[in-house]
């Protein structure tokens, strides 16, 4: 290199030395802001507060035994899209598993696109290659998220539901004649009132409270969000003392509902959504029953921890831009539960 080219090179160093770096830092903060927000907006519609609220679900039609039902219950005539990331479409997978269901009802698994957005699935059927193309042949000119998990009606190629909660309590209920557990009730009437309790109170602060961590846009909606999430999380500790499960010594809807969001906790909302106040194998009844769900028979079949990695740290680019998988943590849901003696005699909330 000759003496002119070196001077200038190291001209050129001490410009950019010079430069002041507060602007860049400012400039790179704004436009970065900007971005962010941007993209959250696309991500997580929020309220004027900066609060995450979640679309409702489009598609609420019923599989149903009533005589003249559109949909009647059938063999092998439905189907679920999932993706094996999603806390929603794990629930129908627990149920299905729970009940027996597997012969009954097929699965059909979808990916996360990184490139494109939204949901693949894993093979093209009907024509459809993504799960936005299944919405819009049951729906031509559908223009809302097309999001799992779906029940579809393979006779008439639609979508009969989207809604999680509304999918579980038709597979507990109106396809027991092909149930291989089909006695195993998981909305029993007895307990109704206090199943339908639980599920509001951890419903919003819980299974959709991580989202409100997660995706929240101020420091206040965060904050709000995070405290109700472990007040109810103490709350439910303080439960499970006195009774195996949330509503006493059987599964419930609930209970399901419940554990696809702690089998997902310590591993991406803890880290990446910042619900760290604790983790739920630091809590003496939390940590257990979280064990006790994942052991019952079929449930740990459903769970791909690796898949609820990658997705969630991997495609969620504005909370994670770098893309940067953690290796940690290891959380063994094998380890014995001792849950088997606790009672369930003491009433639990307000009823
Ligand atoms: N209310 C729905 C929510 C389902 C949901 O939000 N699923 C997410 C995956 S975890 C999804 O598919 N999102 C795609 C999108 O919003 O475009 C339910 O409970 O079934």
């Amino acid at each position: 290199m000759s003496s002119t080219q070196d001077e200038n090179k190291k001209a050129i160093a001490t410009k950019r030395g010079k430069l002041p770096s507060k602007w860049i830092v400012w400039l790179g903060k704004f436009v970065w802001t900007n971005l962010w927000h941007m993209m959250m907006s696309k991500l997580a519609p929020r309220d004027r507060s900066g609060a995450y609220i979640r679309p409702n679900s489009e598609f609420r039609n019923f599989v149903s035994l009533a005589q003249g039902s559109s949909y009647p219950p059938a063999i092998g005539r439905y189907q679920l899209y999932v993706g094996m990331s999603c806390p929603w479409a794990h629930r129908t997978l627990v149920v299905r598993a729970l009940k027996g269901l597997e012969d009954a009802i097929s699965v059909s698994t979808v990916s996360p696109s990184p490139l494109e957005g939204g949901w693949i699935l894993d093979k093209e059927e009907n024509g459809c290659r993504t799960l936005a193309q299944v919405y819009q042949l049951a729906q031509p000119g559908y223009a809302g998220r097309s999001t799992v998990p779906v029940l579809w009606d393979k006779n008439t190629k639609t979508i009969v539901n989207n809604e999680s909660s509304e999918i579980i309590a038709m597979l507990n209920s109106q396809f027991n004649q092909f149930a291989k557990h089909p006695t195993r009730d998981l909305y029993p009437e007895q307990l109704r009132e206090k199943i339908d309790w639980w599920n509001e109170k951890i419903y919003h602060a819980v299974n959709n409270g991580v989202y409100r961590c997660g995706f929240a846009q101020t420091q206040e909606a965060y904050e709000q969000a995070c405290n109700e999430l472990f007040a109810t999380l103490n709350e439910i500790d303080t439960a499970l003392d006195s009774n195996r499960y949330l509503c006493g010594e059987s599964v419930s809807l609930a209970d399901v509902r419940l554990f696809t969001t702690l089998f997902r906790f310590d591993v991406v909302y803890h880290g990446l959504f910042k619900c760290n106040r604790r983790r739920i194998q630091d809590y003496p009844n939390l940590g257990p029953y979280l064990r006790d769900l994942y052991q019952l028979p079929g449930v740990a079949e459903t769970c791909d921890i690796e898949a609820v990695k990658q997705d969630y740290y991997g495609n969620l680019f504005p909370l994670n831009p770098g893309g940067i998988i953690p290796c940690g943590p290891e959380v063994s849901l094998l380890e014995p539960h001792s849950r088997k003696k606790v009672g369930h005699t003491k009433m639990i909330g307000n009823w």
